[in-house]
């Protein structure tokens, strides 16, 4: 286990992989190849980064063999001494860095944020406004086939076919015609800033209350550099995993005077025991939020994301709204590539190491399974310490796979120059 990766960290692995090893051989290979398939491409998820060693080191503690339904002071269980102190520490904290007037932090994840909102005030039959999927909403967002789009009436709202952003006055219009009880606001691409403010003042119009969910950007929000939900929304809810960089999970936040409906909603209503080691994971992940670093390091993603555009952009490719204001870009792959998908193409940069994701852009003919778009990120690579400088040079090697049709030559001499920056950018 050293192959291109920094010793201390491959003393790391070894060390927690050491004890899988021993059990199970078959399973310990697995997360090994894992940790070098991270650490051997450039990953432009939009959704995805790298947890800190200290975030793991959570996530494996002796808290995962702890069941405490209930919350901190109110537990079913006995023996919950620790386990009231790290909820409580993550509860402040989240509280703290988001600015909100209460926070759970037991949702398991984003859709269980959502899904216990939807829980708590709605039911089942009344109407939700959110956006649309294939614009860059979420699936929670009222998606036919998800429980949202399938318990709940879900209308939706999109972006402007020439703008290509949020278009205000249709959220507007929709929601004095349907009346919806919850807004919801927040995307999984989209590109531009939200106007939380606006949402807040459409809701009040039309008697809605209305729900954040700032999953892509809460890194963003938390390191003041995207406008924050918190006075607008009744609700906001998030992962923790994405810009803000901490374990795969999820946080619910609200007014005070939804805190018990809220908290009802998660437990008993959705979820059982919380799982705690993931808990203390974000109490741990809320805390390197709350550093000075952490603005700096939410002003390099969206540096990156901009020096991202501009290259792809100088080389003639289309992206959807023209731009970023954020941590990512959607590519119109039908602007220079019009017999091109997103699935072929991120196939072809998979096969150069660079990890991306296929993505329906607005009013995309394609099905969702093929899409005309490329979705970028640049959390991830900017955890591993790539500038402006570097996320140029990885916006030509794009250019240079998509434009030779991901020529197995071509793919072989991206790759190597991809590893060589893997090495030099290794992942803390
Ligand atoms: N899967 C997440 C994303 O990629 O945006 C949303 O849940």
């Amino acid at each position: 286990m050293s192959d291109g990766i920094s010793p201390s960290l491959a003393e790391w692995i070894a060390a927690w992989t050491d004890e899988v090893g021993k059990v199970d051989p078959l399973a310990a290979e697995i997360l090994q190849a894992e940790e070098l398939r991270e650490q051997k491409t450039l990953n432009l998820i939009a959704s995805e980064n790298y947890a800190s060693r200290a975030v793991r080191q959570a996530t494996a503690s002796a808290l995962t063999n702890k069941y405490a339904e209930g919350l901190p002071g109110k537990r079913f269980y006995h023996g919950c001494e620790c386990a009231d102190n790290i909820e409580q520490l993550a509860i402040d904290r989240a509280k703290k860095v988001f600015g909100t007037e209460h926070a759970n932090v037991q949702p398991h994840a984003g859709s269980q944020a959502n899904m216990a909102v939807y829980f708590a005030v709605l039911k089942p039959g009344d109407t939700i406004l959110g956006m649309n999927m294939s614009h860059g909403g979420h699936l929670t967002h009222g998606l036919k086939v998800n429980f949202s789009g399938s318990v709940y009436r879900a209308i939706h709202y999109g972006l402007n076919r020439q703008s290509e952003r949020i278009d205000m006055e249709q959220v507007r219009q929709l929601a004095l015609k349907h009346r919806p009880k919850l807004i919801v606001c927040g995307a999984s691409a989209y590109p531009r800033e939200i106007d939380f403010a606006a949402f807040g003042r459409i809701a009040q119009e039309c008697g809605a209350m209305l729900m954040a969910d700032i999953a892509h950007i809460a890194g963003l929000v938390v390191a003041g550099l995207h406008n924050s939900p918190a006075q607008a929304a009744d609700f906001v809810t998030t992962t923790t995993h994405k810009t803000l960089r901490g374990p795969r999970s999820g946080i619910a936040m609200c007014k005070a005077q939804y805190a018990k409906v809220l908290d009802s909603a998660v437990f008993p209503g959705l979820q059982g025991g919380p799982l705690l080691q993931q808990v203390a994971a974000k109490a741990v992940a809320l805390v390197e939020a709350s550093q000075p670093e952490f603005k700096q390091y939410g002003q390099a993603i969206i540096d990156n994301s901009h020096a991202l555009a501009d290259e792809l952009l100088g080389r003639g490719y289309r992206l959807v709204s023209g731009g970023t204001d954020n941590h990512l870009l959607l590519i119109d792959l039908r602007g220079n590539y019009p017999e091109l998908n997103g699935q072929q193409a991120a196939t072809w940069l998979e096969s150069a190491q660079i990890i991306v994701n296929k993505n329906a852009i607005p009013f995309d003919q394609r099905p969702a399974t093929k899409a005309s778009g490329l979705r970028l990120g640049t959390p991830a690579i900017t955890t591993r310490g790539l500038g402006p400088n570097e996320t140029k040079v990885l916006g030509g090697w794009i250019d240079e796979v998509l434009s030779s049709k991901g020529a197995e030559s071509v793919c072989r001499r991206v790759k190597g120059r991809v590893l060589e920056m893997c090495e030099a950018f290794p992942i803390p």
